[in-house]
């Protein structure tokens, strides 16, 4: 079914259109994300609903499908906001896709217990799907869901498990222009997704019908969960289902897109609450104008890091007004998004785990008073108060304190929270104190203020984290690096807060730093012992004395002899200080001007051979000690530590020093270097290829022998445990993979 062509040329200077298809169940939050996108976006977009397309009324298919053929002939975008949960229900849709128009899934695969609360609860529903009836529909829908497949004719399939990841849809889809589109493919999808269906579906089969048990049963069975605990279970049921073989989603691996479509929760995050415009009754159009202009000005300042802002509801004014504001300036999504949900309850409840949250605080940094001060007081308990005394008594309008949060705090604990930082933003309210009388020149600058000193503090934290990582990787060098370890270059900031005292008074215009006062040390940027040098391929380098241990200890192995396992005539043998799997050793070599993969040429080839054939001396050591292990060897592409090293790692990642996505694609992804592949390529080359791409190492987590993806290191870690699927064929060629010669 094409749309007659009158309007083709016209759209097309303008980009092409889209049909999106939200599949989900009642409940799972369709007509929220089409009206949220609807109301942000700068694309002309029509959300089309069965349950009223019918003047208002619920109307059929066919009804929806003329109306979106009108829609697209005006140019115009559309949502179809229906079930849409098997592939016949959506067939007639995708014929609507053409040269000029893409066909879009939108999965709001919610849990579904979640769902099914939400239509229980909800008041004046369109297709008056409510109440006590809602849960056995939902239950009686779910049975026939079939999850979207590109090969029905998508050209993108976004998949949605939790609130972080509907969010990052609704960023991605509210950011598009006119003229923008979003690149094709599959995003999100868990590869087990497939199997829980079969699960699901064979489990009801049995079931006569919904009922009160089935609908139990389902929720215990399936994804379905509101809580930790639940949530817990179900991923667990997840991991401990039968592994997909590997399903391989190459667009999925395209880093760029991937950091928007699905959120990545390793990095760090600072939540925070629109400060000054509940209680303190701020102007909310002029505190989201100050909101994005701040945030636009330190996004391009937080490297990895992101800032989300936080309101309870998907109906908060402040967050509709900063994410249309937000999208208008183009500001990355996956850098600043907006979030409703509890501040003290982002991980648990909404998927989104956040290691510093804002505080909008009172003056006198007291507990209570309402709004996000008194939850925040409450949740994290005494301890809160405690650290926060012990800090400082009082605040300033537009200034904020740093508190590192105890550990003992049931925030710390339960939601990973590190840090709290209070902020003080300014008074609109007569009932409270410093109120300014409505005088919004002082107001916006002083609101202002309170967001530089609130993005400064995170800042500064995210530089200790940098410095403290300076600090154990120097601590190394002194100790030869055997010390205990530290959280050397772990991307969470739970190591660091009792260093992390950081207050901050911004009375300055934006733009000049001197004001702003931190009682914290710079960060290392270069010093004299850097070890700056050229490689053989031109480039400039500069390794921070941390970086260098490993050259000192391979200049001077005698005076290292402890630590070392071997010294031979050019290649030195010893333990890597934090070995990210059970055996992790590495074979240094000593070669001066050698420090990395890049500087590696033809005349090391006889070098590169004898350190592998170190390597499987010492794999053959280790698998007479247990031979159900194996091994693989090595060079990272960009190594963070200065002279060639190789690595020999066993592959089954059990260790505590494995903690951040970095850690496992470093060892897991391109970004790895089999040591085969590079001594054949300097054979026949005369270089190694060097794959030192960024997006490798902040790829999704995916697991090594089966692929599939997991949403964080501790469930990554779980399903390894017990994953026996065959590695890929890739590592089982080519001896890429080294084990006990009966075990194969
Ligand atoms: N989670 C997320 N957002 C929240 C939460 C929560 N638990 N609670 C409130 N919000 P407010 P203010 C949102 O009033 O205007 C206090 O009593 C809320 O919807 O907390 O700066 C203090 O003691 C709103 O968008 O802060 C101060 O005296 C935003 O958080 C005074 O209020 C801020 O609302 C500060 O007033």
């Amino acid at each position: 079914m094409e749309v007659d062509d009158g309007s083709e040329a016209r759209v097309e200077e303008k980009g092409k259109r889209l049909v999106v298809l939200l599949v989900g169940a009642p409940g799972s939050g369709k007509s929220t994300f089409c009206d949220a996108v609807v109301g942000a976006s700068r694309r002309p977009w029509v959300r089309i609903c069965q349950d009223t397309i019918g003047n208002g009324k619920a109307g059929t298919k066919a009804q929806c499908v003329k109306s979106a053929l009108s829609v697209l002939k005006d140019g115009k975008s559309v949502f179809i906001d229906r079930c849409n949960l098997d592939r016949e229900q959506r067939a007639e849709f995708l014929k609507l896709g053409s040269a000029q128009i893409d066909v879009h899934a939108v999965m709001l695969d919610l849990p579904t217990q979640l769902c099914i609360s939400r239509s229980v609860k909800r008041t004046g529903h369109e297709g008056n799907l409510q109440g006590g009836k809602a849960a056995a529909v939902v239950n009686r829908m779910l049975q026939k869901k079939e999850l979207p497949k590109l090969s029905e004719g998508f050209s993108r399939i976004t998949f949605c498990h939790n609130d972080a990841e509907v969010q990052a849809a609704l960023g991605a889809y509210s950011g598009l222009g006119p003229s923008d589109g979003l690149p094709p493919g599959c995003f999100g999808q868990k590869s087990q997704d497939a199997k829980v269906q079969v699960g699901i579906m064979k489990f009801l089969k049995k079931a006569e019908g919904p009922s009160p048990v089935v609908s139990k049963v389902n929720s215990n069975q399936s994804v379905a969960s509101i809580g930790s605990s639940e949530k817990k279970d179900s991923s667990l049921e997840r991991e401990q289902m039968p592994i997909l073989p590997n399903a391989p989603q190459k667009e999925e691996s395209k880093g760029k897109e991937d950091a928007v479509q699905a959120i990545d929760n390793d990095v760090c995050t600072l939540a925070f609450p629109s400060i000054s415009t509940a209680d303190f009754q701020f102007n909310l159009e002029k505190a989201s104008d100050i909101i994005v202009e701040t945030v636009e000005e330190f996004v391009p300042k937080l490297g990895n890091a992101r800032l989300v802002l936080v309101d309870l509801t998907y109906e908060s004014k402040i967050l509709s007004l900063v994410r249309a504001k937000a999208a208008k300036k183009s500001i990355d999504s996956s850098k600043f998004f907006t979030f409703a949900g509890n501040i003290i309850e982002l991980s648990t409840k909404g998927g989104l785990n956040c290691n510093v949250i804002a505080n909008a605080a009172n003056w006198r940094l007291k507990p209570g008073g309402g709004g996000v001060n008194a939850a925040i007081f409450k949740a994290a308990g005494a301890d809160l108060e405690k650290a926060t005394n012990e800090r400082v008594k009082s605040l300033l309008p537009g200034s904020a304190v740093v508190v590192p949060l105890p550990s003992t705090s049931p925030l710390y604990n339960r939601e990973g929270i590190t840090h709290v930082i209070h902020v003080l933003g300014p008074n609109m309210n007569p009932q409270r104190p410093n109120c300014l009388n409505n005088d919004y020149n002082k107001g916006c600058m002083v609101l202002r203020q309170a967001y530089t000193s609130l993005f400064e503090g995170f800042l500064s934290l995210l530089k200790l984290q940098e410095k403290s990582v300076t600090k154990r990787h120097e601590e190394f060098l002194h100790h030869s690096g055997h010390g205990p370890d530290k959280n050397v270059a772990n991307g969470d900031l739970k190591n660091k807060r009792d260093d992390a005292v950081v207050s901050i008074s911004s009375k300055k215009s934006r733009g000049s730093g001197d004001e702003v006062e931190t009682h914290i040390t710079r960060p290392r940027t270069g010093n004299s012992d850097s070890g700056t040098q050229t490689t053989n391929s031109g480039m400039t380098k500069a390794w921070g004395s941390w970086a260098q241990a490993l050259y000192h200890i391979a200049m001077n192995p005698e005076r290292h002899k402890d630590d070392i396992l071997e010294i031979l005539e050019d290649v030195v043998v010893l333990n890597d200080a934090y070995p990210k799997a059970q055996k992790h050793i590495l074979i240094l070599a000593q070669a001066r001007g050698l420090d990395c993969l890049a500087d590696v040429h033809e005349v090391h080839l006889e070098l590169l051979r004898r350190m592998h054939a170190i390597g499987l001396k010492w794999v053959e050591k280790f698998l007479h000690e247990d031979s159900q292990l194996v091994f693989r060897l090595g060079y990272h592409s960009a190594p963070s530590m200065r002279q060639l090293h190789l690595h020999v790692i066993s592959q089954d990642f059990n260790s505590v020093h494995l903690k951040n996505k970095k850690h496992w694609n470093s060892f897991n992804t391109a970004f790895f270097r089999d040591s085969v592949d590079v001594i054949e390529e300097v054979n026949k080359n005369g270089k190694a290829m060097i794959k030192d791409d960024e997006s490798l190492l902040s790829m999704e987590l995916r697991c090594h022998r089966c692929r599939s993806a997991h949403p964080n290191i501790p469930r990554l870690k779980s399903h390894i445990q017990n994953c026996q699927v065959p590695f890929p064929a890739f590592l089982l060629q080519s001896d890429r993979l080294v084990r006990a010669p009966d075990s194969n």
